[in-house]
């Protein structure tokens, strides 16, 4: 029935959906990623967002994170350009402003990976949404605000992917894990259609589920995957791919197909307990050049 279809990810689809590149273009053609993550103790997840960001293609990355991390983040990605945010402590309302400024000129944002949790996020993030056109991805400790305050996800301005695990989907739709896992398509779907969002549940057969109803179902990834800052890589490559243009859902389950091979590819070489989440954003490499 209309608006009910599941639809399998094909490799064929996936490199469809990307465009050889032209030979009179620049970075600029590439787009520009705004990732808003990280915090003392968590500049590795800002960094694989980021990571994953440049992987996936974007032409330029910025980080937005505590200044006491920035030089940090970069430590790890000399490509990407840092945005210190000022305030101390966790994410509030003194961010707003610097957070507006840094999204001037961007075309996508990324916003969760590692970010300070606080009392006054779902403020910050549901405030600085609603002034937003550009899309936004929003992941781990943006999802568990949005948890707090749906209303976050209606106010947006620009078209919403979120990309919860599904301990971050249990709180977003206020069931057990268990009960969730029993029913993935239903609540990934239902969460979709109600809040008008791109929802991408993760695991094992990740879900992407369009607001219109349609659920894409992936077949690439491993357990080998199940490990710190995958999930963190993905959100840069979901970021990667609206950056370079392309649309919902299509961005989203290329992405998703995309992380997952590279998982596929890097643990023929890594093993299954070796494979860890840097490997996950080298691979894509190996994806690309089995796409061209
Ligand atoms: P369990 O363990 O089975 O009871 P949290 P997080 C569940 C950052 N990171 N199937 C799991 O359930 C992230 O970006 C930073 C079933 C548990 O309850 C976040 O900002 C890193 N259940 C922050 O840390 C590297 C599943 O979810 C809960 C499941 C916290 O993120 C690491 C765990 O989730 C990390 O990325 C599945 N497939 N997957 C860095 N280097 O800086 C998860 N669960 O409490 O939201 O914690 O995901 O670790
Ligand atoms: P996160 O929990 O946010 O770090 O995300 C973990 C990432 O690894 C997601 O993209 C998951 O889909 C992927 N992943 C983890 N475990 C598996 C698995 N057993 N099979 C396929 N993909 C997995
Ligand atoms: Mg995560």
């Amino acid at each position: 029935r209309e608006g009910q279809e599941l639809l399998f990810v094909e490799e064929a689809d996936a490199r469809g959906a990307i465009a050889p590149r032209r030979s009179d273009t620049h970075k600029g053609t590439y787009g520009h990623v705004l990732v808003v993550a990280g915090s003392p103790g968590k500049s590795g997840a800002a960094a694989l967002s980021a990571l994953g960001a440049l992987r996936g293609g974007a032409g330029l990355v910025t980080v937005a994170t505590r200044a006491a991390v920035v030089e940090s983040v970069l430590g790890h990605a000399p490509e990407v350009m840092g945005w210190p945010l000022e305030s101390p402590g966790p994410l509030g309302l003194a961010d707003l402003e610097p957070l507006l400024a840094a999204a001037e000129g961007k075309d996508v944002l990324v916003v969760g990976p590692g970010i300070p949790r606080g009392e006054e996020t779902a403020t910050l993030l549901g405030e600085l949404l609603s002034r937003i056109e550009a899309p936004a991805v929003l992941d781990a400790d943006a999802l568990n605000a949005v948890s707090t305050d749906l209303s976050i996800l209606r106010r947006a301005k620009g078209p919403l992917v979120l990309t919860p695990h599904p301990g971050e989907m249990s709180r977003l739709a206020g069931v057990s894990t268990k009960a969730l896992q029993k029913e993935r398509v239903k609540v990934a779907r239902d969460f979709a259609r109600t809040h008008g969002v791109t929802l991408v549940l993760k695991g094992a057969r990740t879900l992407i589920a369009h607001a219109e109803g349609t659920v894409y179902v992936n077949p690439t990834g491993n357990p080998g995957m199940s490990t710190g800052g995958t999930g963190d890589v993905l959100s840069g490559v979901v970021g990667a791919l609206l950056a370079q243009g392309l649309k919902l859902p299509e961005a989203a389950w290329t992405a998703v197909f995309a992380h997952g091979l590279s998982g596929d590819l890097m643990v023929a070489r890594r093993g299954m307990m070796g494979l860890i989440a840097t490997d996950v954003a080298k691979g894509l490499c190996q994806v690309w050049t089995r796409w061209d």
